[in-house]
């Protein structure tokens, strides 16, 4: 398994004081063994997703998933997020206050899809919910959304069955797409981000929520149509007629 190269160089920081070299490859096995948990809870947790969205395209004739990504902080940003937070850089604090070590991002054809997949998830019983946040329901100030899960996961490796934490991110296209773009534009380097480009961002934010409550009407419409409605009602207005009102 391909290791992490900031690996090596974060050793040095779990050496003890005497720097002794034993020591130190002890410890760097043992976070090398952590990181590998954490992959295998991350692999745990997209087969999972796999599975419901095999599952629900057989239901419903389509995809609820359009894409599943996944990551693995690296070890060096581990450290970062430990430091900038006072706290020790340790494989007992890494677990204990790291939610987002293993990190999976699944994205959504409607937002209806999101709440529908969260909820097939948990109601799974090998998996607990440690922390909910809805970004949708109440997006962060800077139009930001998506819903949060940090779970924790059950690996079973050789001889023990342990439960690891992983972040779960689920969100439509729309809502990935802004936060690709925003997250783009906002970290560049040397480049001051000016307020009114916030301001800019934010208006672009409600654009996808109403983009999303758009599709989702149609989604409705469509959804009625196979169900054997024959009352269709006409699609919500398009686009166009509303945009001057977000600006
Ligand atoms: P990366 O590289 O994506 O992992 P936390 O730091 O997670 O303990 P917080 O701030 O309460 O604490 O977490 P929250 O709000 O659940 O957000 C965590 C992650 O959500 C971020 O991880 C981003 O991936 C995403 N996120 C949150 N807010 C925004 C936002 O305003 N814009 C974008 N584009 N993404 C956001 P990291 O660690 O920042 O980065």
């Amino acid at each position: 398994m391909p290791q992490d190269d900031s690996l090596s160089q974060s050793i040095h920081d779990l050496l003890p004081e005497t720097g002794d070299r034993k020591v130190a490859l002890e410890r760097m096995q043992e976070l090398n063994k952590l990181m590998s948990y954490y992959r295998c809870a991350m692999m745990e947790v997209v087969t999972k997703f796999n599975v419901l969205n095999e599952q629900f395209s057989l239901q419903f004739d389509r995809n609820p998933i359009t894409g599943i990504k996944s990551r693995l902080k690296t070890v060096r940003s581990i450290q970062d997020k430990l430091e900038r937070r006072g706290l020790p850089f340790s494989l007992e604090s890494i677990e204990e206050n790291l939610n987002d070590v293993a990190g999976v991002r699944v994205i959504c054809s409607f937002t209806e899809d999101v709440h529908m997949l969260s909820e097939a998830l948990m109601q799974q019983d090998d998996i607990q919910l440690i922390e909910r946040k809805d970004y949708i329901l109440n997006p962060k100030p800077n139009g930001y959304r998506s819903l949060h899960l940090i779970v924790s996961v059950p690996i079973f490796l050789a001889h023990e069955k342990k439960f690891m934490r992983v972040e779960i991110q689920l969100r439509t296209l729309a809502m990935d797409f802004w936060a690709t773009l925003e997250h783009q534009l906002r970290y560049k380097k040397d480049f001051d981000f000016a307020e009114s480009m916030g301001r800019e961002l934010y208006t672009c934010a409600q654009l996808s929520a109403e983009l999303d409550e758009r599709m989702d009407g149609l989604r409705e419409l469509v959804q009625k149509q196979i169900d054997g409605g024959l009352d269709v009602p006409e699609p919500r207005r398009r686009w166009v007629d509303q945009s001057h009102n977000l600006r």
